[in-house]
């Protein structure tokens, strides 16, 4: 079996070395990003076993992501290249701590992704399979792939986790709020931020929000309502505050880096209360320095955060 199975599309990403911004010349450095695949790197960081899949281009940019996922131990057996699309790129500045992203991903290798390209064994072996919103707003046959996993799952009964990850650049939430809506429906773990629940329930209240998490057959947790993490269940709810973090350098992949500690905890067999302090720890780490997955923990460094250090540094 494999901890947790994730699929989506991953990118090269694109920025300005130094402190300009796109468009006014200047070096810039390469990366890649893509929720789906940090999530995947941070399972295998915190000691867990994860295998990411999408559509990739026959192209250096998705041969070099392949590499490096293999490198952070994420299985990628499953994962595809086609010369028939590129692999999507996104370009990224922050200027003056004000950060940007332009997206060139229209077309790209994994928004033509269908569910022919599932392989329905490889989901089976997997003990949490995770997606995210992002997906569902590449093409229709994005979602037609996001729909027929979920019935891969429930077939063979793997546990469903989704991270509706809104992203006002790929659609409008008119459009966004059926189908996220829908999906969280049908998962296990459904993973919001409560910036996402305003605008998917509609409203800014706290006790409407919380009622209609409480509706959905999922257990939901909130990244980030008012300084906690909140776990949502019928029975009721449960927060934790934020972890203590003196410098934020680069939010983006915080949610992620919550995600992929939050399942790790879950893969371990430990209760969602305990997996949602490793999920805000990861998370607050993440925040500290940059880039989507690079400052991604490991499971000694968290263990070394807790105070559980197993050996004492020289
Ligand atoms: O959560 C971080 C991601 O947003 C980033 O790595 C890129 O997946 C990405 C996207 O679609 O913006």
């Amino acid at each position: 079996p494999i901890d947790v199975i994730t699929f989506g599309e991953s990118m090269g990403l694109l920025y300005p070395e130094g402190t300009r911004g796109i468009g006014q010349g200047g070096t810039m450095a390469q990366s890649f990003g893509g929720a789906e695949s940090n999530l995947a790197i941070g399972l295998s960081r915190l000691g867990c076993s994860s295998g990411w899949f999408g559509q990739l281009g026959y192209d250096p940019i998705g041969t070099g992501i392949l590499k490096t996922l293999r490198g952070e131990g994420v299985d990628v057996s499953s994962a595809r290249q086609t010369d028939a699309a590129p692999t999507g790129l996104m370009l990224r500045q922050n200027v003056r701590g004000q950060s940007s992203v332009y997206y060139y991903r229209k077309g790209s290798a994994a928004s033509q992704m269908t569910p022919d390209h599932v392989d329905s064994e490889y989901i089976a072996k997997a003990r949490i399979l995770h997606f995210t919103g992002i997906t569902a707003a590449l093409s229709s046959s994005c979602l037609e792939t996001i729909r027929h996993v979920i019935s891969v799952c429930k077939t063979h009964g793997v546990q469903i986790s989704f991270d509706p990850n809104l992203r006002l650049k790929l659609w409008n939430i008119e459009e966004a709020r059926p189908v996220l809506l829908e999906l969280a429906e049908s998962c296990d773990y459904f993973l919001p931020g409560y910036d996402e629940c305003k605008l998917l329930f509609e409203t800014d209240d706290e006790q409407e929000i919380l009622d209609r998490l409480r509706q959905l057959p999922s257990m939901s947790v909130i990244k980030s309502f008012d300084g906690k993490n909140v776990i949502v269940r019928e029975a009721g709810t449960y927060s934790l505050p934020f972890e203590r973090v003196d410098h934020v350098v680069d939010t983006v992949g915080a949610g992620d880096g919550f995600c992929a500690g939050f399942l790790a905890g879950i893969a371990k067999g430990w209760t969602p209360e305990e997996a949602l302090s490793l999920g805000g720890l990861t998370g607050s780490l993440v925040i500290q320095a940059p880039g989507d997955w690079e400052a991604l923990p490991t499971w000694e460094e968290v263990q070394q955060r807790r105070g559980n250090a197993a050996h004492i540094e020289r």
